[in-house]
């Protein structure tokens, strides 16, 4: 999603047990698809499989104006795709394993729905390590692609087939008004026959790359038709949105990024790069804000890989060089693309409203077992303006009530202080709040805590110092 980076949740915002993490943002994405889950480096894949996450579907006016499907539950259904591996003990595999064995449709095994005799609106998220899908129904008919990643397409675009790679999103929509009343329908992935390099098409059936789904078609979801609803939604809008992508020719910057291998040894990490594997210490691109930049990434590797970048929504402009090669399937805003194996793609991305030089944001391979190996980096969006004075010494600041109970004010020369964290740590060093960039104009509210004393951290919101005080919480 579009936030301060500060807000964002990536590698560096390590939320201790026993804490509370509290970040907020207004949202200013287009109506779409989206979703969220745990970043902690190394820890991706386990988190993901142990099933930590979920949808943010985001509505707005020019959506909510168009005749479509958008009844929750009723012909607006978000499915949620993935599939484990099981051990003996019944529990999910989490180690060395890039494919499940037994697909999972929000969650479920086989999973079946009665959906209404009208028009219908899928919002399908790839939340798989590896696997792709490529998706069609079972009587091959026609279905249209309404929306990418990043909201609603220009018009909707007739397919037989769409393919969803990790961390993608599209929303379909299929026509079943003239389906007969009790019939059934599958959504299925076609993933037997594809070229190599689409995850999941190996032939192998077990080991970390092997899978009972691999190399074959296999059901997703199994529909029967039901009575239509009250006001059903029968025809499609001819055109949905006027989006207006940034193009190539507005770029200011051109950036190329190799994927690479990483270095071979007795541990060898598979991918990254521009053969610099993840260190969160190091940012590695810097962007200055409202700067319009093109992207272009390169797999000159041995296998495709699904880019994702945080903060903004792209327009992929070029596949090889050719503007004309870019499918209308993925002519929307995206946050995603897949890039196969002996391809290049280029997109074009507008960087602007957040600037940050302490918290970066990441890009990195969306195969959660690639990420997780170090195909990841990071940048910062840096507002430099010239003549700009910083302060480099620390506020004082002035904290009262002392000991307090609900709220405890923290001023700065008589006016709420702008902090750009606050955290509270308890007696014992345990961290208990962390509070991004807190609006202070109603004092900090501490009527969660229990009674102690407490240290409070603060980090100044221009100079970047930090001041530790304490208080007493009663
Ligand atoms: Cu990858």
């Amino acid at each position: 999603m579009h936030l301060p980076a500060v807000m964002d949740g990536g590698p560096h915002q390590v939320i201790p047990p026993g804490t509370t993490w509290k970040p907020y943002w207004k949202v200013t994405n287009n109506a779409g698809t989206y979703w969220y889950h745990p970043h902690l480096h190394n820890m991706t894949l386990e988190h993901i499989t142990k099933g930590i996450g979920g949808f943010i579907i985001v509505r707005d006016s020019a959506e909510s104006a168009l005749n479509l499907p958008r009844t929750y539950g009723k012909d607006d259904l978000p499915l949620v795709l993935t599939s484990r591996r099981i051990d003996a003990s019944n529990q999910f595999v989490v180690n060395n394993t890039a494919y499940g064995d037994y697909l999972l449709c929000n969650g479920v095994r086989n999973a079946s729905v009665t959906l209404p005799k009208q028009m219908v609106r899928l919002r399908i998220l790839n939340a798989e390590v590896e696997r792709g899908y490529n998706i069609g129904f079972s009587d091959n008919r026609t279905f249209y692609i309404i929306a990418n990643d990043g909201g609603l397409l220009n018009s909707p675009v007739p397919v037989t087939r769409v393919k969803l790679m990790v961390g993608e999103r599209v929303e379909i929509v299929i026509d079943l008004s003239t389906a007969t009343l009790g019939s059934s329908i599958d959504l299925k992935a076609f993933n037997s026959g594809q070229a190599f390099g689409f995850p999941g098409g190996e032939p192998a059936t077990a080991g970390q790359f092997g899978s009972l789904l691999n190399n074959m078609d296999f059901n997703l979801l199994h529909i029967v038709v039901g009575a239509t609803t009250g006001t059903p939604v029968l025809s499609l809008p001819n055109s949905l949105v006027t989006n207006t992508f940034w193009t190539a020719a507005q770029s200011v910057n051109n950036r190329t990024l190799q994927i690479t291998n990483g270095n071979p040894g007795p541990n060898p990490i598979p991918f990254n790069f521009d053969n610099t594997s993840f260190n969160i210490n190091v940012i590695n691109k810097s962007v200055k804000l409202n700067a319009i930049e093109k992207w272009t990434i390169v797999n000159n590797n041995v296998f495709g890989h699904a880019f994702h970048i945080h903060d903004v929504e792209f327009k992929i402009v070029d596949r090889n060089g050719s503007a004309a090669a870019v499918g209308n399937y993925e002519a929307g805003w995206k946050d995603v693309v897949f890039v196969p194996v002996g391809e290049s793609v280029s997109f074009v991305a507008k960087f602007d409203d957040y600037a940050d030089e302490v918290h970066p944001f990441m890009y990195h391979c969306h195969f959660a077992n690639h990420e997780d190996d170090g195909m990841m980096g990071q940048f910062v969006v840096v507002n430099n303006i010239a003549g700009l004075s910083i302060n480099n010494t620390a506020p004082v600041y002035t904290l009262f009530p002392n000991p307090a109970h609900e709220h405890i004010t923290i001023l700065h020369k008589g006016a709420p202080a702008r902090l750009y964290y606050a955290k509270i740590y308890d007696a014992v060093g345990r961290t208990v709040l962390m509070l991004p960039k807190p609006d202070l104009s109603q004092g900090l509210d501490i009527s969660d805590l229990t009674p102690g004393l407490y240290t409070l951290e603060l980090t100044d919101d221009i100079s970047k110092l930090q001041s530790v005080l304490r208080f007493q919480k009663h």
